[in-house]
């Protein structure tokens, strides 16, 4: 498939990514945006997607994302990356059902092609990877690569999750050779933390407790503790991972209050429990080995119910 055949001739185009937009979906929304601007010049473009982290506004043209629905557009072309179905779109659903042709560029084990076309792959390390396998390679300019580059290296956490694979270090070399400052991305947006991300992520992992004879790691942030160390919801990336590596943990749970009283859940899977099937359990979703949910209650009410759930599949894995 080449994405320029869907593209060609579609006079506005709407790209948009999923709510709480992280790495890959906006390296994906914004490396096509300015593909599409640097080789499409009669189309009109708009980038949908939710308030971006600060650290990613480094890509080219980051400022023209619209994050709130002012005006009532109307779309030739609508592209959903990185979003495994429509609710994942949040707000912007409107205008996938509106637009008059739709594309979906996806990973989600999850996702069913809601799309008219679809390019799912759930063995990709990340939309952005597919990404590169859709763009014409003499069309990619440094500043593109630098947005999937970025994609990628989030969502296999600098190339160590087991959804890496060959492909993706080739596709990530290719990159590399459009001149980009790797290093400098991966430090920039993926290790740098503040000093206050710090100590919050010192405190979870203070509080965090083992289940199940050491399978499980569980731990949680709320509101209190997010003010105490003055960080949002948006700042606790890595926190999860960093309860994954525990020695002999085989799953990893991480709680932060998201609104008042309800608590996103991240999974994360050292082994073969899929944990994308927990968090469906829960009415969540994800991959294989990252997935997570949401949930109204007391954050210990919430682990031991996952625990729970946990603990039928630990026994049976090797
Ligand atoms: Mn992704």
């Amino acid at each position: 498939m080449n994405i320029d055949k869907i593209i060609q001739g579609k006079k506005v185009i709407g790209i948009a990514g999923h709510i709480n937009p992280d790495g890959d979906c906006i390296g994906a929304c914004m490396g096509l945006y300015n593909y599409i601007v640097d080789n499409f010049k009669e189309s009109e473009v708009h980038v949908y997607l939710e308030p971006i982290p600060n650290i990613f506004k480094f890509m080219k043209h980051s400022q023209i994302i619209e994050s709130e629905m002012t005006e009532n557009h109307h779309h030739d072309l609508f592209i959903a990356l990185d979003c495994g179905d429509t609710g994942r779109l949040g707000k912007f659903s409107e205008y996938f059902i509106d637009a008059k042709e739709t594309f979906c560029v996806d990973h989600h084990e999850t996702n069913k092609g809601f799309a008219d076309n679809n390019y799912i792959f759930p063995k990709a390390s990340s939309a952005c990877e597919l990404m590169c396998e859709l763009v014409e390679d003499e069309k990619m300019t440094k500043t593109i690569a630098e947005c999937f580059y970025t994609g990628i290296v989030h969502d296999t956490a600098v190339f160590q999750y087991s959804c890496t694979s060959s492909k993706t270090m080739n596709i990530a070399g290719k990159l590399m050779d459009k001149g980009i400052d790797y290093s400098k991305i991966i430090d920039d947006t993926f290790y740098t933390k503040t000093y206050h991300q710090n100590q919050v992520m010192g405190e979870a992992l203070v509080r965090s407790k083992l289940y199940l004879d050491g399978k499980c790691v569980a731990s949680y942030i709320d509101e209190e503790a997010m003010e105490k160390y003055h960080v949002l919801p948006k700042h606790l990336d890595g926190i999860v991972n960093q309860l994954r590596v525990t020695k002999d943990v085989k799953i990893a749970i991480f709680l932060y209050e998201l609104t008042k009283g309800e608590f996103k859940v991240s999974l994360r899977s050292n082994c073969d429990i899929n944990v994308a099937k927990i968090a469906v359990k829960f009415g969540g979703g994800g991959h294989d080995k990252a997935a997570g949910f949401s949930a109204f209650d007391e954050p210990n009410e919430i682990i031991n119910r996952v625990v729970c759930e946990i603990a039928n599949y630990v026994n049976n894995d090797k």
